[in-house]
């Protein structure tokens, strides 16, 4: 009995609601670090899973590990992903619905890595057929080529995530996943053209240097050195010691014969990733007039090749504007400076269109043709959500903006989802309850949407007025419009609560997860109309001439992430939800390494405590009276095979035979609480025991009654 004590005094409990002392956030932390120590990376809050970046390999993702978690009942072994993935998939499969896993935390603390293991977990446990096999196989490696185009080094992640991404997982009637599909949320793309000091570029532009075979080098017109490629050493770190680039393009190379691309395919795309390296080393000099020519024709020459596009047509895109005068368009000669920019610009442009490009042809291998060809239709869906986390950098720009605003929504719907919803409940429910207050972000997350006073309008009201607004009249109009918000921080006040003054061009938000300095920029596209014309598919496909055609005016970029978050959220709440909070333990990447300040301040923005304190007070498990009576009602004769009474009074009459105790629950207008879940497994147990008794199918080991 000792030993027990002993031994979970060093290991902490496993769950939070489980510690003994009162719920105060230093006894929290206690737990945390005490688990840590021992790399108990993972602790519940009932059915939340906390996880905390071990920073190093574990050896606790093996096969026999995702099999011991299969099928077993939430709390029967220690805290695990495995069990998170396996509860919801069961689930799912009794009762037919749709699920989402929401993995959240800061840049760094583990949602990619989580997100994961937990694809693996499906694609080794669930049942599957040599047909499915396939599937299963893109799946996984859909993985690596996303990640490559998707994912840089930052200082914060040396595979950090640099576009939002959520993952259907198709399931058929009998569980076997039968396919995929993925939404992808507005990449970084001025990565492409310029990295902090101490990033990198996109992962693929190191790969193809270093993986890449001399011929195929050779064919692109590229050197294998990246310190040649103005667009990869802004950063002044092209070799990172935790990312081997050679590896990483065998598995990309593999992985794409796999999902489904043609060698041509393959071709166009890396003439597509070459040429944006060519085009970041093209230079300008001012001609006599002061107009902007092109230094030296050799890249521009590969450019024409790589994408199929007219050489003197490419030039004149490159150094000129189309400007309209009285209905007509001229070309009008462009100054250096506005020269770089439209390079920029129009490498930014490619390689977004890209990206989203590579998506689709990701999710066109990946649609569910098995179940379509055999009419089995899929019946059920299991989504992973994977975004960006929550960043606050030197300079903050507008991507920085939509990262953390994304994070707001996703922390928003966590609140609604759990602490408002489930307080909400039990008063509906009638049950008594003693509030529990938190902090609701929805205010921030009005600052940034709202229409017409919130950012992302006067944002969009700026751009309305081309060639008149400015990032200094868009900064004017904000202190007009929100200057007095509590989460908008006015330079007045700025200066004086901080003393750090802050720029003219800059603007500053209380975020939940803490203050962020947003620098102002603008946004300009051109060249649009030489790359639909390519030659290069891919290049044709993401630049599309009947865009040319609408003359609408087009929705912000601002706008359109807005728009794609909220029907995201919508996608969201029609699924029943399980939730992961990553923690960053240090900012070291540094394995054991428990930064108590760090964690501390996660712990609080995350909610973390009042999650904690709701649960504590409240109920694990809740079920309507009728679902409830259906699945069990065999336990029990007064409501077996059949109850005709209210389905409340046979719910009543069946707790009372199988003999659950007052504190176990309480009974709602609609509903039955259940305060432990140790209780309602036990009445899990016993229906499964008596299901076997009732089809005479041998009794499993598990299920037997204490
Ligand atoms: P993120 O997805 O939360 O950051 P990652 O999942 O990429 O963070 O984790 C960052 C790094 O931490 C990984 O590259 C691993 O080295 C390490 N790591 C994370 N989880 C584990 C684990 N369970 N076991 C071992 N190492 C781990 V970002 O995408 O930047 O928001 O935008
Ligand atoms: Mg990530």
């Amino acid at each position: 009995m000792e030993g027990a004590l002993i031994a979970r005094d060093k290991v902490g409990v496993q769950d939070f609601v489980l510690l003994d002392s009162h719920t105060s956030e230093a006894a929290f932390l206690n737990n945390l670090r005490k688990r840590y120590q021992e790399n108990l990376i993972y602790t519940y809050i009932g059915s939340l899973l906390v996880s905390v970046n071990p920073y190093q390999e574990l050896d606790i993702y093996t096969v026999t590990q995702m099999k011991l978690y299969r099928g077993v009942n939430f709390f029967e072994l220690p805290p695990h992903l495995y069990a998170i993935a396996d509860n919801a998939y069961r689930v799912m499969c009794n009762e037919y619905n749709n699920h989402f896993i929401l993995i959240s935390g800061e840049s760094g603390a583990g949602k990619t890595e989580a997100s994961k293991k937990i694809l693996q977990y499906y694609a080794v446990t669930c049942p599957t057929t040599e047909q499915l096999q396939t599937v299963r196989d893109r799946l996984l490696l859909s993985n690596p080529v996303l990640e490559a185009f998707g994912n840089a080094k930052t200082l914060r992640n040396d595979n950090s995530s640099r576009f939002g991404k959520y993952m259907d997982i198709q399931f058929d009637f009998k569980g076997a996943p039968v396919g995929g599909h993925i939404l992808s949320y507005l990449i970084e793309k001025s990565r492409v053209v310029h990295q902090n000091h101490g990033e990198r570029n996109f992962h693929i532009f190191y790969q193809l240097l270093e993986g890449g075979d001399k011929d195929l080098l050779c064919w692109l017109g590229l050197e294998r050195n990246p310190q040649k490629y103005t667009y990869l050493i802004q950063g002044r770190c092209a070799k990172v010691f935790s990312i081997n680039d050679k590896n990483d393009w065998k598995i990309v190379r593999k992985a794409f014969s796999i999902i489904d691309f043609t060698e041509k395919d393959i071709e166009h795309l890396f003439g597509i990733v070459a040429s944006v390296l060519h085009l970041g080393n093209i230079q300008f000099e001012e001609d006599s007039n002061g107009h902007a020519i092109i230094r030296d024709g050799s890249q521009i020459k590969w450019i024409s090749k790589l994408l199929g596009a007219h050489l003197s047509i490419l030039q004149e895109a490159l150094t000129h504007r189309k400007i309209e005068a009285r209905s007509e368009e001229v070309l009008s000669p462009l100054n250096v400076d506005l020269a770089f920019y439209a390079r920029d610009a129009v490498a930014k442009a490619i390689y977004g269109r890209t990206f989203t490009w590579l998506v689709n042809k990701i999710n066109g291998s990946l649609a569910n043709k098995v179940g379509f060809m055999s009419g089995v239709l899929n019946k059920t869906v299991i989504g992973l959500l994977d975004i960006y986390g929550f960043e606050v950098l030197d300079t903050n720009s507008f991507e920085q903006f939509c990262i953390n605003y994304c994070n707001e929504k996703l922390q928003q719907l966590l609140i609604e989802m759990t602490l408002k919803a489930e307080q909400e409940e039990y008063e509906l429910e009638g049950i008594e309850w003693e509030p529990i207050p938190y902090f609701n972000n929805k205010i921030i997350c009005d600052l940034v949407e709202q229409k017409h006073k919130g950012i992302i309008s006067i944002l969009d009201e700026e751009c309305l007025r081309p060639g008149e607004a400015t990032d200094l009249s868009f900064l004017e109009k904000l202190e007009e419009k929100v200057g007095d918000h509590a989460h908008f921080v006015t330079r007045k006040l700025a200066d004086q609560k901080t003393r750090k003054s802050i720029d003219w061009v800059d603007f500053r938000l209380l975020h939940y997860a803490g203050e962020v300095t947003y620098c102002a920029g603008s946004f300009y596209l051109l060249l649009f109309q030489v790359l639909c014309n390519s030659k290069n598919s891919i290049m044709r496909d993401c630049f599309l001439l009947s865009e040319l055609d609408n003359r609408r005016r087009p929705e912000t970029v601002a706008t359109q992430f807005k728009n794609s978050l909220t029907s995201l959220i919508e996608i969201l709440m029609s699924k029943e939800p399980s939730y992961i909070r990553c923690i960053k333990p240090n900012e070291n990447k540094e394995p054991g390494k428990f930064d108590d300040f760090l964690i501390r301040h996660q712990v609080k923005y995350l909610g973390l405590m009042e999650h904690l304190r709701v649960r504590r007070a409240g109920f694990a498990y809740r079920r309507k009276y009728e679902l409830f009576l259906q699945r069990y009602k065999s336990l029990c004769p007064a409501t077996w095979p059949h109850w005709h009474g209210p389905a409340a009074e046979g719910v009543e009459r069946l707790i009372k035979h199988i003999g659950y105790k007052p504190e176990e629950y309480k009974l709602g207008r609609t509903k039955i609480f259940i305060r432990f879940p140790k209780t309602l497994f036990a009445t899990e147990d016993a229906f499964e025991y008596r299901k076997h008794l009732l089809s005479k199918v041998p009794v499993p080991l598990r299920c037997k009654i204490n």
